[in-house]
């Protein structure tokens, strides 16, 4: 747990239909975040993810890559999952333990459609989700008719957040719908603070006062003042909006180009700001984040250097290598770092790590601290003088 912030490790998993940016996203934001020197590209097999030799002969993500990040003084573990169907069951066991998923989606209408298995899988266990439409800075990205043909394979409502700004047919920045702030996009760095150019003004509150109706919809009080047209304190706008994603009530929606580094530090904020700590996705996988120390395994592997590596998160109490569990002596204890398996001596409430010779431990499995020693079985033939 070195650095850490008192604030408890958070995790997110990006994942979406195949090829959508996930892996290029996940670059981009470790960048951002400063957890890499440079960003690598898919196209140049120099990203973090995709790095084994499959990988990168495929051009395509075909397992879950783990990498830890601090951004702005917070722990995080970012999973990118593949998007091919061939390994959905990956991606669904990794989104068994985060706290939140990203689902990277293409700004194309007719590619909608395959996000619906994912978003019912999302929805059916109330696994917080935010929208990111990757690779706008193409000509004509066509956002609304792209966020038409999701909301219909989406139960929950999607929330647009932001709106973009345009100079021939290309997106170049957004206006921000909470803050209402304006800024334009510049490559490899956070955006500019602009004016609101004049031609948004009107579309801007117009999506502005959807976004509000949506989260009226949960909350009476933001209701009222709807209808006496009062404007509400930005405070409570955020209020509503953490607490909707963390409850699953909405999706809210954000854009940008992984490639084009566009609408990062706006994702990662958003992240920062509502993602949810960890107690609800320790409750969904069963376990109490005040009880006695478990994590849940989400991945498998079998490296030449280490043996057998169980990829879990640890929601209870802290593991340390050496320790025994219930299931075995932890040979090696390893975190993520640039997505790659690096010794620490122990993780605790949050992290993500690898734990190393488990030999009877499988994907899915919840790892346990073993019962404290001195503590003799019970035993019933004492009972037998009971009053
Ligand atoms: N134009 C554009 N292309 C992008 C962007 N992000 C990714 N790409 C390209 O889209 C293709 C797929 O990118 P990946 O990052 O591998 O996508 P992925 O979602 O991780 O793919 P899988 O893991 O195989 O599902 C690559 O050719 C990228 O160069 C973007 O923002 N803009
Ligand atoms: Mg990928």
């Amino acid at each position: 747990m070195t650095g850490k912030t008192p604030l408890q490790s958070r995790a997110a998993a990006l994942v979406g239909p195949f090829a959508g940016g996930k892996t290029s996203l996940f670059e981009a934001l470790l960048f951002r975040a400063g957890a890499i020197p440079r960003q690598g590209k898919v196209k140049d097999g120099t990203t973090v993810g995709d790095a084994s030799p499959e990988a990168r002969n495929r051009q395509m993500s075909v397992e879950p890559t783990m990498a830890t990040a601090e951004y702005l003084g917070e722990h995080w573990t970012l999973i990118d999952c593949p998007g091919s169907v061939e390994f959905l069951q990956d991606s669904y066991n990794a989104l068994g333990v985060v706290d939140a998923a990203v689902v990277v989606v293409e700004p194309d209408p007719a590619r909608a459609v395959m996000v619906a298995p994912l978003l019912k899988f999302l929805d059916e266990r109330a696994i917080p989700h935010l929208l990111f439409i990757n690779k706008v800075e193409g000509a004509g990205a066509r956002l609304r008719e792209a966020l038409e043909a999701l909301q219909a394979v989406s139960d929950r409502p999607l929330v647009l957040r932001e709106v973009p700004i345009r100079e021939n047919d290309k997106v170049v920045g957004f206006v921000d719908l909470v803050s209402e702030r304006a800024y334009k996009y510049r490559p490899g760095q956070t955006s500019d603070l602009i004016k609101i150019p004049d031609a948004l003004q009107d579309e801007e509150t117009l999506a502005r006062q959807e976004m509000l109706e949506h989260l009226a919809d949960f909350d009476d009080h933001l209701m009222e003042e709807l209808l006496e047209d009062v404007q509400p304190p930005k405070d409570e706008v955020y209020g509503d909006l953490a607490k909707d994603l963390a409850e699953d009530l909405i999706v809210p929606v954000f854009f940008g180009s992984a490639e084009a580094d566009a609408g990062i530090t706006r994702l990662w904020k958003a992240l920062r700001h509502e993602v949810p700590a960890p107690e609800a996705a320790a409750a969904r996988a069963g376990i109490d984040m005040a009880g006695p120390a478990a994590a849940k395994v989400f991945k498998t592997v079998h490296a030449a250097h280490t043996g057998k590596l169980s990829y879990a998160r640890v929601f209870a109490g802290e593991f340390a290598d050496n320790q025994g569990t219930e299931t075995g002596r932890i040979s090696g204890l390893f975190v993520p770092v640039s997505g790659s398996p690096t010794k620490a001596a122990k993780a605790g409430p949050g992290e993500v790590v690898a734990f190393g010779r488990l030999d009877g431990v499988a994907t899915g499995a919840v790892i346990g601290a073993p019962a404290r020693p001195g503590m003799p079985p019970f035993n019933w033939s004492r009972c037998s003088a009971w009053p």
